[in-house]
């Protein structure tokens, strides 16, 4: 089956459908969406957001969407808890991380001493030029927008670390013993919250709080070790 994903390669949510891909042996090629031009995909994606796959005349939009299709149709190396428990919690924490998690990651990223490194990822793929450069001047604009509106942009910059780290003290307290988010093996809750903390250490005082939770950190080896971020040009610098 030829599957095609459209993607913008940074987005978090391209991260977790590919390493679920990857963690079934699914083959796919990628298509990546002009951040100058995301209207040109409109006929893939009404709603404009990304990622979206097509596959055998298929088009599945939301990257949780696409995750359930792929665990419905590829059934290999299951991504979804067998224990309807479990499977409640998976569905529970995906949705907190591409929801919730995904706010900390816009608002800390497009704090000024961050900015620079986010501009560089949200235009990876946009040539060096007019539009570039216009896109780099209203892009931090409209994200502190977006963040304003739902909440954390209006809160300090002390304010944020402190909730983010309340939050990853509940993620690493939940993989102390050296297991998974969601039930005795790796889940959707897993890949999703860990490509939301993947693009969080891209910002500086994200790297700090991960770095600081020895339990938190392992289980992110863990789970990149499982399904890699492959298809990822760049890396966190260490
Ligand atoms: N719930 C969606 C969220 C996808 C999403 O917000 N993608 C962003 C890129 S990280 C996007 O397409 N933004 C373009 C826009 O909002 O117009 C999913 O899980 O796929």
């Amino acid at each position: 089956m030829a599957i095609t994903l459209y993607q913008f390669e940074l987005s978090p949510y391209a991260d977790k459908v590919r390493r679920v891909m990857r963690l079934k042996g699914v083959a796919f090629d990628t298509v990546e969406i002009p951040v100058s031009a995301p209207n040109r995909f409109k006929h893939i994606s009404p709603t404009g957001k990304f990622p979206a796959i097509v596959a055998d005349g298929a088009t599945i939009v939301d990257s949780t969407d696409i995750c359930r299709w792929l665990e419905a149709r590829f059934p290999q190396a299951r991504v979804a808890p067998e224990s309807p428990r479990d499977a409640a919690l998976a569905t529970i924490l995906e949705d907190w991380a591409d929801e919730a998690l995904y706010f900390y990651d816009l608002t800390m990223r497009n704090w000024p001493q961050n900015r620079a490194w986010f501009i560089d990822d949200l235009l990876h793929h946009q040539k060096p030029g007019f539009t570039r450069t216009l896109l780099a001047a209203v892009i931090p604009g409209a994200l502190g927008k977006a963040t304003r509106a739902q909440g954390l942009g209006r809160k300090s910059e002390a304010t944020v670390v402190a909730d983010l780290a309340a939050q990853y003290d509940a993620l690493a307290l939940l993989v102390a013993d050296g297991g998974w988010l969601a039930g005795p093996r790796l889940s959707t809750a897993d890949i999703a919250v860990r490509a939301m903390v993947n693009v969080i250490e891209r910002a500086k005082e994200g790297r700090a709080l991960l770095e600081a939770r020895p339990a938190l950190a392992d289980w992110a080896k863990r789970v990149d070790a499982a399904a890699p971020p492959e298809g990822l040009s760049v890396t966190v610098p260490r």
